[in-house]
């Protein structure tokens, strides 16, 4: 398992917390996903093996968000 940290540019509300959350989550490969509105971040654990941090940021950014 893998931890990374993801800057997010783009959230404004709860709402969005939630919107990543069940993105980042719906990833196979994904264990766990923290995301905070107030640091504009996301913790997330993942295998490696299964998915990229790339398609992490990837997803982020087809939810409408930039992530880097
Ligand atoms: Mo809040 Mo975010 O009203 O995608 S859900 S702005």
């Amino acid at each position: 398992m893998e931890n990374t940290l993801i800057k997010i540019g783009g959230m404004s509300c709860q709402g969005c917390v939630k919107n990543i959350s069940g993105v980042l989550t719906a990833l196979s490969g994904v264990a766990s996903a923290e995301v905070s509105l107030e640091a504009a971040e996301a913790r997330v654990a993942f295998d490696p093996q299964a998915v990229t941090r790339e398609a992490l940021l990837g997803a982020i950014e087809d939810a409408g968000f930039d992530a880097e």
